[in-house]
């Protein structure tokens, strides 16, 4: 079972696009293990895009990251990091396919709306970062066996 963290940014939020967002990522049949609101501040942020660091736009990601609250979502389940990838589309709006959340309700690089874990690795890494174990919940979902043949 993979891992991915998803990150609705500033703003998402402050476009008032959680919920429609949210609801691709449900629709999709997506099974969430966590979610909650945050501000993410320097040292998280420092953290989550350190692999990023000394990049041009770096500086600018940080502010943006940190400028306002996110919500956070962890989602298990299999092959979720490429199926979640695809749903959001390209890092550049402007690539992005209509139909993706990016291509439907981005214009600019620098303000994409959504994170998305980009490997298992960094799915497993980043839900750690993000959620305390007792943040996340396994359950059982009655329509799993309509979703997962
Ligand atoms: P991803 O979010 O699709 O995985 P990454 O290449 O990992 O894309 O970049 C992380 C984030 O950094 C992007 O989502 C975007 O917010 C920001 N970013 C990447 N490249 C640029 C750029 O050239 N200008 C401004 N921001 C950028
Ligand atoms: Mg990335």
């Amino acid at each position: 079972m993979e891992k991915s963290l998803i990150i609705l940014k500033p703003d998402a939020v402050q476009r008032g696009l959680i919920g429609p967002i949210i609801t691709r990522l449900e629709q999709r049949g997506l099974k969430f293990s966590g979610m909650k609101l945050m501000q993410i501040g320097r040292a998280l942020a420092e953290e989550h895009y350190g692999v990023h660091k000394g990049k041009p736009f770096y500086d600018g990601l940080v502010q943006y990251i940190t400028a306002s609250p996110v919500v956070v979502i962890a989602i298990q389940g299999q092959d979720v990091i490429q199926v979640i990838r695809n749903t959001v589309g390209a890092t550049n709006p402007v690539n992005a396919a209509p139909g993706t959340i990016r291509g439907d309700y981005g214009l600019e690089i620098g303000r994409n709306l959504i994170h998305a874990s980009d490997s298992p690795e960094n799915g497993d890494k980043e839900v750690a970062l993000f959620f305390a174990p007792e943040e996340l919940t396994t359950w059982d979902r009655n329509t799993d066996a309509w979703i997962y043949e």
